[in-house]
């Protein structure tokens, strides 16, 4: 899975102008990586380092209920945590005939996805709103680089390398997400600004910027070192499984073609992929692992046998094994 530091991009821009002089943002804030996002988590993760990928129930628990909402569930007794999900149950079975289905849950996904955004979006707007014309938010976060003196720029060229690229980013995305071109961004469209990788019009700029930050070598191409190491932390020789399953991955079917590069499209077909529907795909996990007797549908009584898979309790908290020995 593909690590995201999104809103990072606002928090460096937020450096320019109150860190001055401005600090060089790290390799890490440097890069914007994006994906959609249903959790932080990896869904698989290595736990007790064996080198084996395990299932993180957390991915699906912050995919559930959103991230906020599953912490709250971690300070429940198991009881608590089972009758409030006994109440979202009944509330995803739009139609009330008892089971949820797979186009239930997936709007349920959706509609904890959307939530979870515009809690975000809320929480930034205040500030964001005084400054939501281009021309007032350019000043406003790269405004101290026109004060950097010809020996300064030179001094700290790279830094001034990167403030600028920063900025030309956020001219672009900023015009992307100005739906109605009126110059100023509207609540919504600041959600776009914000998250694009949910919005199908910001789809070039993520694939851009995905670009622009994994091409090392800046051949407009990324290869097959620059895919492990930029977004996996691989270094050239591990070989360890996930070394293994990404470098397959590569060859297989990232890259479409065999040139042994991603080019645009490959990369676009990687990082928005439209025939890929990400909250359908985790109904779909939901629903196979919860789906006891196996009709492709859930009832209540399936969805709390399973609980664990969809929200904790203080005592799945402590370990998952904690858990299974008490409820034996
Ligand atoms: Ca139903
Ligand atoms: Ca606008
Ligand atoms: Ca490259
Ligand atoms: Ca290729």
């Amino acid at each position: 899975m593909l690590k995201l530091v999104y809103p990072l991009i606002l928090v460096i821009s937020l450096l320019v102008i109150s860190v001055y002089p401005a600090k060089i943002p790290n390799e890490d804030e440097g890069r914007v990586h994006h994906d959609h996002k249903l959790s932080d988590q990896d869904h698989y993760v290595d736990t007790n380092n064996d080198k084996k990928m395990e299932h993180n129930v957390d991915y699906d628990h912050d995919a559930f209920l959103g991230k906020e909402e599953a912490e709250k569930f971690k300070t429940l007794s198991p009881e608590e945590s089972k009758e409030r999900l006994g109440i979202i149950a009944v509330k995803i079975d739009k139609d009330l005939d008892g089971f949820i289905t797979e186009g239930e849950l997936s709007e349920w996904l959706k509609s904890v996805t959307k939530a979870n955004i515009m809690r975000d979006v809320d929480k930034k707007w205040t500030d964001f709103s005084k400054v939501n014309t281009l021309d007032d938010y350019l000043k406003h976060y790269y405004g101290a680089l026109d004060y950097w003196s010809d020996e300064e720029k030179e001094k700290r060229k790279d830094d001034y390398k990167v403030y600028l690229k920063l900025m030309e980013r956020d001219k672009k995305k900023f015009k992307a997400a100005d739906l109605d071109s009126d110059g100023r961004l509207n609540k919504l469209e600041f959600a776009d600004f914000l998250h694009p990788e949910e919005s199908i019009h910001m789809r070039e700029i993520v694939i851009n910027e995905t670009i622009e930050d994994v091409d090392r070598n800046n051949d407009g191409v990324i290869d097959l070192n620059e895919y492990l190491g930029d977004i996996y932390r691989i270094k050239t020789g591990e070989d360890d499984e996930l070394a293994k399953t990404e470098r397959d991955n590569f060859q297989n079917y990232r890259d479409k073609n065999g040139d042994n590069v991603l080019d645009r499209e490959e990369v676009a077909a990687w990082i928005m992929p439209t025939d890929y529907d990400h909250t359908l795909n985790e109904a779909k996990h939901l629903i196979f692992e919860a789906d006891d007797n196996k009709d492709g549908k859930l009832t209540k009584e399936e969805v709390l046998n399973n609980f664990n898979l969809f929200v904790s309790s203080r005592a799945t908290s402590y370990g998952q094994d904690i858990y299974e020995k008490e409820d034996l």
